[in-house]
């Protein structure tokens, strides 16, 4: 049996890419399960309910396991005992991360704009038959993953898949659907500013320290005036606890690609020149990936 496993904090790439590597992996005749490592959010919720598919169910550790893993390649990324699994295929669209292999392994690692784009591609190189709920999965992760094909790590190829997918998934009206999508993907009524942190938050080795930054797509940055005292308090705790070098937290309005950052830890004071008043804005920055993390990469480094 073959754990099929995304990364921490799932986003709806991660659950959806692990559902649909759990297919291919079945197609070829392996027995496979797709497994998430923590709750999904309401974006993936709202997914699953357009494919009519069940959630992965939980698991955070494959220590002598066979596995897969999809959208990420960092060890901070997977479950705990992830070094003591036996990694046997990687399904990716990030930088190489640090996980070492003992055996030969199957690496699909493509610089496009999300995972299900790559397992879209073996789905018809491997000539596998896609079904309506598969399609639904892969269109819906890569519509959420380039935020409606305006984020600067979409590509060509994910544009393509879309095309092909939105007709094996039965979307007429692709407009209203990304529109229902980003809907699902803002919606932070009722969450505190922990859970808020938590959501999408990922973890970065950087000069032998650790950091960690976070990022909660808006579609506008009032949602959250009310809680930006609290937010960075949850992200102080959070270095006080985990002896982090720096928390940050992205605050992105997806529709005007602006950013405001949140920061807090040992780190800050080199953040403080790019700072208003105390305000970090970023414009025209909307992914972490390809803008967020390689602008912190250079003023930390
Ligand atoms: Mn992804």
């Amino acid at each position: 049996m073959i754990l099929v496993v995304g990364h921490k904090n799932p986003d709806s790439d991660s659950i959806c890419s692990a559902l649909v590597a759990t297919e291919l992996l079945k197609a070829r005749g392996l027995e496979a399960k797709a497994v998430r490592q923590g709750d999904i959010n309401r974006e993936t919720q709202f997914i699953l309910e357009q494919a009519q598919v069940e959630q992965p169910e939980f698991c955070n550790s494959v220590a002598g396991q066979d596995v897969w893993l999809v959208d990420y390649t960092d060890l901070a990324q997977g479950p705990d005992d992830l070094e003591q699994a036996n990694i046997l295929g990687i399904v990716d669209h990030h930088r190489l991360g640090d996980v070492t292999t003992v055996n030969p392994l199957e690496a699909w690692i493509w610089p496009v704009g999300c995972t299900s784009t790559i397992l879209f591609n073996l789905f018809k190189m491997e000539n596998h038959e896609i079904t309506k709920p598969m399609a639904t999965l892969m269109i819906s992760a890569i519509l959420s993953d380039t935020v409606g094909f305006a984020s600067p790590t979409c590509t060509d190829k994910d544009k393509a898949a879309v095309a092909e997918l939105a007709v094996l998934a039965g979307i007429d009206d692709l407009d209203a659907f990304i529109k229902a999508l980003l809907i699902a993907k803002t919606d932070i009524e009722g969450l505190s500013a922990a859970q808020l942190v938590e959501k999408d938050l990922k973890a970065y080795p950087f000069n032998d320290r650790q950091l960690v930054v976070g990022q909660i797509e808006l579609a506008t940055l009032e949602q959250v005036d009310s809680m930006i005292d609290a937010l960075e308090a949850d992200l102080q705790r959070r270095c006080d606890e985990e002896g982090l070098a720096m928390a940050a937290l992205m605050l992105t309005d997806i529709t005007t690609s602006t950013t405001r950052l949140l920061f807090k830890g040992e780190w800050s004071a080199k953040l403080d020149a790019h700072s208003e008043a105390g305000v970090l804005m970023m414009e025209n920055t909307l992914s972490r990936k390809k803008q967020g993390w390689p602008w912190l990469q250079g003023v930390l480094a």
